[in-house]
């Protein structure tokens, strides 16, 4: 994944991208981002990124021509880009988007608005706007490092161990199954017997029980966009009688 992003705190950035599987993602050059600071692109000697918004209202609201000029500069090489505008108001990202953006091989700009809002022109720019969730934010920086660390771990040889990915949680549609390691009693909670057992068959069949479960309780949504397998509706009517 390559990707530039716009922000006025490119440091809240770095710190996260600098440790773990962001970190080696990039030494091994499936990541690539480049930081540019909105500032730098303004043109008046104070520097200005907001301004007072036209109809009047509390807070600022970040001006167009900085963000333009940022994007302008970018573009110069010719390279296609998408160009992502983070903010509250955009499509709720979720693991498909992850998926989607992971197999797109252009670049991506991510735009991180501040302030109560952004100069509604800026949306020309743009081909998506994107949300993490319902909250909101003191700005898009998070979200653009949640969006970057969902997309890098699906880009193949960023962790370390494939199998994780394809193992895991939403890959099935569903919440995780609960996972142990050593030692097998701990302050007297047992791990559950059959993941000792050996008995391959029979720790797919509890694991995919526990996540079924667990989506159930917490997740009801989710099994809406599931396909349940003859095995699934057969643990479902189990759970239903326990
Ligand atoms: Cl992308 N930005 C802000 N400021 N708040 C958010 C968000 C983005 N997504 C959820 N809340």
């Amino acid at each position: 994944m390559k990707c530039d992003v716009l922000t006025l705190f490119p440091d809240i950035l770095t710190a996260s991208l600098d440790e773990s599987i962001l970190k080696r993602a990039r030494e091994k050059k499936l990541l690539d981002v480049k930081l540019y600071n909105i500032r730098d692109f303004t043109t008046d000697v104070h520097r200005t990124v907001d301004d007072y918004p036209f109809g009047g209202g509390a807070g600022m609201v970040f001006k167009p021509e900085p963000i333009f000029k940022a994007v302008d500069f970018l573009k110069e090489d010719g390279e296609p880009r998408k160009v992502i505008l983070l903010s509250p108001q955009g499509k709720p990202f979720t693991q498909s988007m992850a998926e989607d953006f992971a197999r797109e091989h252009r670049r991506f700009v991510f735009i991180c608005g501040r302030y109560e809002g952004i100069d509604e022109r800026v949306k020309t720019l743009t081909d998506e706007e994107v949300s993490i969730g319902d909250y909101v934010l003191t700005g898009g920086e998070l979200a653009a490092l949640v969006v970057i660390d969902a997309v890098t771990r699906l880009v193949p040889g960023a962790l370390g161990d494939e199998r994780s990915v394809e193992d895991e949680s939403f890959s099935w549609g569903l919440l995780d199954y609960p996972h142990y390691t050593r030692p097998r009693e701990f302050r007297g909670l047992k791990v559950p017997e059959v993941l000792l057992s050996g008995d391959h068959k029979a720790i797919w069949r509890w694991r995919r029980k526990q996540a079924l479960q667990k989506t159930l309780m917490m997740r009801p949504d989710l099994l809406e966009h599931v396909e349940h397998t003859k095995l699934d509706k057969e643990i479902l009517s189990e759970i239903e009688e326990e």
